[in-house]
This record gives structure tokens, sequence and C-alpha cells, in this order.
């Protein structure tokens, strides 16, 4: 591949000097790019639910036919997508005023519980610093979900559901009106932890996902369920490896730039 690229830049007519320099060029920005493939192996948080830490947590309670907000933030690093993770809990139905539903994250995990006859929705947003239930359709400032076209799903670990009927919807927003939605739910009830794709080709909308300014995650089912979630992220193609060629485009898009600097 090396000599390849020189033939290539021998090509240009520069002078020999150049030309080995060139090859050298070509040689490291190969060494790069293979890097740059192993990090492919990579994905993007959305959220670990790791923080914050034991004994720390995030935690939001609704009774009655009320609902209940809290952001946590500012977390720093890459655990949680934009920094701050927004949960609002809602009863939807007409539960005993002393019935309740919650949503915690704790130990590394998001659970949303409901009492007996108790239909609640739990929303987890990733929306930015803005101290709102509501969702700020641009918090997050156009993320590129995608990494540059590498990545192109949601990975969601369930850990368990203790009934059938769990449904969890994704909201992708590049701005209020710009939006993308993808809902599953699953028939049986979840006894050991299993990883769930939702892939980017099968949400309905208009949402750019190379420009996200937020996201949302909401989490429904019927009376009484319970749920757990240790992680949402996103990743890419199962089984995806690099194309030799583009190793190679990349190698030679390398060492052209470099060149074009001398
Ligand atoms: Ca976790
Ligand atoms: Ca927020
Ligand atoms: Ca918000």
């Amino acid at each position: 591949m090396i000599s390849q690229i020189h033939t290539l830049f021998s090509r240009l007519e520069m002078p020999r000097s150049h030309r080995i320099s060139a090859a050298l060029l070509g040689a490291m920005a190969l060494a790069g790019s293979i890097g740059a493939v192993e990090a492919r192996a990579a994905s993007l948080s959305v959220d670990t639910f790791d923080v914050p830490t034991v004994p720390d947590f995030q935690f939001v309670e609704s009774t009655g036919s009320g609902s209940d907000f809290e952001e946590a933030g500012a977390f720093a690093g890459s655990d949680v997508l934009g920094g701050f993770r927004d949960l609002n809990i809602s009863i939807l139905n007409s539960a005993p005023p002393f019935a309740s539903a919650s949503g915690t994250v704790f130990d590394g995990r998001l659970d949303w519980s409901n009492d007996n006859n108790v239909i609640s929705e739990l929303t987890v947003a990733w929306d930015g610093n803005d101290g709102s239930a509501a969702v700020n359709a641009t918090g997050l400032g156009g993320i590129d979900l995608t990494q540059g076209g590498l990545l192109d799903r949601f990975g969601l670990q369930l850990l368990a559901a203790d009934s059938p009927g769990l449904t969890v919807a994704f909201t992708v927003y590049t701005a209020e009106n710009l939006f993308s939605t993808l809902t599953r739910t699953f028939d049986s009830a979840i006894n050991a932890p299993q990883q769930e794709f939702f892939e980017f080709a099968n949400f309905t909308g208009n949402a750019d996902f190379t420009n996200v300014g937020a996201v949302t995650l909401s989490l429904t089912g019927p009376a009484a369920m319970d749920a757990s979630i240790a992680l949402l992220d996103v990743t890419e193609p199962p089984n995806s490896v690099p194309e030799p060629s583009a190793i190679f485009g990349l190698a030679v898009l390398g060492g052209a730039i470099a060149l074009r600097r001398r």
C-alpha cells in the first residue's frame, strides 16, 4: 500500500526528496487512519446511568395525578450526553391519591416503578442545561450522533421489565419542528438483561441525526410495571469491517494534505 502511495505521489512530478517524504507522510497518515478505524469500535454514550455515583441518586416521584421533574448535572466526562439528564414522571390514570410512580437513577441504572393500579410515563431527556421539564429541542447545540457516519443506531441495555407491554419511545430533535421518533413494545416480560437496537433508518420524521439538539426516551406500559435500564448509547452496525479502500483513501488524503502544507 505504501508503494501505491509512493507511485501516486511520483506521478505528481515532485523532486526526489519530496517523494521520499511524501511516502513517509503517507505511511504516517496510514497509521493514523488505522487508529481512527479502531476507534470505530467505540460508541457514543447517551447515558451510562453511572452518575451521580453512589450514595447520590436522581429521583422523581409522582402521587395522585401529579407529575415530578428533576434535572441532574452538570456531569463531567462522557457518561451523559450534554452533561445534563432530565427526569420527568407523570401518572396517566386516575390512581388513588396515595399511590405513586417513580423514576430513579442509582448505582448504574435507571429504575421505573409503579404502585398497584398506577399507569405512568417516565421521560428521560438529554437536552442540555435548561432546568425545565419542557424539551429544549436545540439544547445540545447540534451533536452529530453518527460521528461522521460511523454510528447508525441506539443500543439500549434493558435489565428487567416485570410484565409484558413495556413500550420505549425515542424522539430525536434537530429543532422544535424537526424531529424523528421510533417506538417499540415488548410483548414479553424481560427476565434477563438484553440488548436492543434502534436503527436511525427505522425512525419516522425529519430530524437530522448529524445535527441533534435533544434526545428523549419515554417509558410507558401497563399498570404496576417496574422496569430497569443499564445503559443507552449510539453504536455502529454489527460486525462492521472497515473497507481497505477507505483506509487507502484516507492515507492518500492525509499525505496530500500534508504535501499541500509544505
Ligand atoms: Ca450503567
Ligand atoms: Ca435538561
Ligand atoms: Ca428539559
